[in-house]
């Protein structure tokens, strides 16, 4: 019987291509965990920790991630060296938070299980698509100037990206919005400012209704539902949540309640893509749009991104770029956009797999667990 025998951790440091600024901080690299589950058989499967260097998205971190992992999750999930994603999964629901950690995880358990299987993860979620539409979520420019970033979204039009999302922020908005509706008057435009209003800011959110924006993601405090309710009543530009879905649970509040009109579907953010799929079937029941959002990944989380987003109910484009949107070098063969697509993997499990030379320079800590004592 196929069972896991050891699984490994890698932290790598990966330089993006340009600095990328939000409403919670500046990032000029990524401080990536990645996970290889190995079996028995010399089978691995592989998955990214979406948890960034610092609380600043969510109350997850790498350090903590790590942690949470070495010390609770795979002594709970896998001490027997089960390979059974659905298994791993209801052990870890018994321990609390910490969704990116357990994301990991089970994703890597799912990959190991999936290649044993010669089953690919587009197919076992259920995707009805052989390539998903993308679109690419532009920074607050470093110098805070609109020529700026008007080049740098500039770019992204011409490489073929099908919708542009502005982050944005108090004194970053409406005229940031203008600017770029006024260049590109056609182009699928989204807003998205990580928490960074209050329920006061009706008004300068309403100021953006003029722009024919497909949506404004998570304008408030991730525990604000009501608020993004009471928003939702004030503005016509829908609302979507990214922070504040953290379940199926939390989707059906959301949804139920008009918090939100459409949903940002995060893999790591709500604990994998068992539970991923559970939102997109709830989502597309309730004729809610959703769309896969990112954290940065690296080819091993795009890959898995790429798949959920080719279920049905994935009618927006994702924030699922290609590969040199962030990194000059990839860990896997790169992402590559074609007429604004990206072609979902066919392989086995996830489709693809770090390049041991790139894994290897780019590595800066790595630890090996024995998981399994038959
Ligand atoms: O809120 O969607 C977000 C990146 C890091 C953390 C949070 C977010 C983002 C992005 C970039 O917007 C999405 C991507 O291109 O990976
Ligand atoms: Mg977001």
């Amino acid at each position: 019987m196929t069972r896991l025998a050891e699984l490994r951790l890698y932290r790598i440091d990966m330089p993006l291509v340009r600095p990328f600024r939000t409403s919670f901080g500046t990032q000029d690299t990524r401080d990536v965990l990645l996970l290889q589950a190995i079996t028995n058989d010399g089978i691995s499967g592989w998955a990214e920790c979406v948890a960034m260097e610092w609380p600043g998205y969510s109350y997850e971190y790498v350090d903590g991630a790590v942690d949470v992992l070495a010390e609770h999750l795979i002594p709970a999930a896998v001490a027997d060296g089960t390979i059974d994603p659905h298994v791993v999964h209801r052990r870890m629901s018994r321990l609390m938070g910490h969704p990116m950690a357990k994301a990991a995880l089970e994703t890597a358990v799912l990959d190991a299980w999936l290649r044993t299987e010669q089953r690919s993860l587009a197919d076992y979620l259920g995707a009805v698509r052989t390539e998903v539409d993308c679109g690419v979520s532009v920074g607050i420019p470093v110098d805070e100037s609109i020529d700026s970033l008007l080049e740098e979204v500039s770019g992204y039009v011409d490489a073929g990206y099908r919708r542009i999302k502005l982050k944005i922020q108090p004194g970053w908005d409406v005229q940031a919005v203008r600017a770029v509706r006024e260049t590109w008057p056609d182009i699928p435009l989204q807003t998205d400012a990580n928490q960074a209003y209050t329920r006061d800011d009706g008004p300068v959110l309403a100021a953006m209704d003029p722009y024919d924006l497909l949506l404004v993601e998570q304008p408030l405090p991730e525990d604000d539902l009501l608020g993004h309710a009471l928003l939702a009543q004030q503005i016509s530009t829908p609302v979507c949540l990214d922070e504040s879905i953290i379940s199926v649970a939390t989707a059906d509040t959301a949804i139920a309640f008009k918090a939100a009109s459409i949903i940002n579907i995060k893999p790591g953010r709500v604990g994998g893509y068992l539970e991923s799929r559970e939102i997109h079937d709830l989502c597309l029941e309730r004729g809610v749009p959703v769309w896969c959002g990112g954290m940065l990944e690296t080819g091993v989380g795009r890959a898995a991104n790429v798949a959920l987003a080719a279920l049905p109910g994935f009618t927006l484009p994702g924030d699922t770029s290609a590969s040199s949107r962030y990194y000059a070098v990839d860990i896997t063969p790169p992402f590559v956009l074609d007429d604004g697509r990206l072609r979902v993997p066919t392989g086995p499990g996830i489709g693809v797999e770090p390049v041991p030379a790139i894994l290897d320079e780019l590595t800066t800590w790595s630890a090996v667990i024995d998981v399994a004592n038959p």
